[in-house]
């Protein structure tokens, strides 16, 4: 494999994003060649050599792409969220990975009741800037905790009377005797793509972006 300029780089997650979106490049005319749960190589080739994918944290897609380290990616509307968007064309919602970014607290708290007297609230999150925007919005007081997994544990350790994360089934919450009380936003994966390679890779870009939309609607 050698990378010329002409080289289009994609950037994925493992995981649900790297699964749902292989039947889009499929559609794309794309086939990954390696599978990266048995492979420890975090740049894998396709049947299109002047196609790879690159493997980051989820975390890091938008960065990847902001800075031109991959072309395009695929990044939940969380993480676009609070990375900001700078940089970044987003022509797709690709309806994929979906979930709710959700408030949560123990069942035993009463949310309702520390919200009408104006009680300030700690709350736990990886999603600080979802977070704060909405309790802002809300005039709720809050005094933000940073974690980056496993949220759940907040409540019941007392770390914080409340958490803001995702949910899709409810079993992780439910396991853990936290309730949801507030459906902050549907969330769904994005296609971005970084800015200046649209423009001078336009013939190769364009009609992954084309392929991605058919499949998707
Ligand atoms: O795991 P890592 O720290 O590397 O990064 P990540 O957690 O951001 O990556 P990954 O692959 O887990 O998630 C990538 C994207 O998938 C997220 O940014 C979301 O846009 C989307 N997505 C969709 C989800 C979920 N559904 C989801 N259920 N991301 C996380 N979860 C977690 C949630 O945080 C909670 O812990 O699953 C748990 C809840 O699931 P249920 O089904 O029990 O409700
Ligand atoms: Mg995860």
């Amino acid at each position: 494999m050698t990378f010329t300029p002409d080289t289009i780089t994609l950037a994925l997650s493992k995981g649900r994003i790297f699964d749902e979106t292989l039947p889009l490049l499929r559609a794309a005319g794309i086939e990954v060649l390696e599978d990266p749960e048995k492979s420890r190589k975090l740049i894998l080739p396709t049947n299109q050599p002047q196609v790879r994918v690159v493997l980051v944290r989820a975390s890091d897609v938008p960065t990847y792409v902001q800075y031109g380290g991959a072309d395009l990616g695929v990044t939940g509307l969380d993480t676009l969220i609070e990375h900001g968007g700078a940089g970044l064309y987003q022509p797709l919602d690709l309806r994929i990975a979906r979930c709710r970014m959700s408030v949560a607290v123990r069942a035993d708290f009463d949310y309702a009741q520390a919200v009408r007297q104006g009680s300030r609230l700690k709350v736990a999150t990886k999603y600080v800037g979802i977070a704060r925007d909405f309790f802002a919005a809300k005039g709720v007081h809050v005094d933000l905790i940073k974690l980056y997994g496993s949220m759940e544990l907040a409540p019941l350790t007392g770390l914080a009377d409340a958490i803001v994360d995702l949910v899709s089934t409810g079993n992780t919450l439910k396991a853990n005797q936290l309730v949801e009380v507030e459906r902050i936003m549907d969330i769904s994966s994005r296609l971005v793509v970084n800015q200046a390679a649209l423009k001078l890779k336009q013939d190769a870009i364009r009609p992954i972006i084309d392929a991605f939309a058919s499949a998707t609607t």
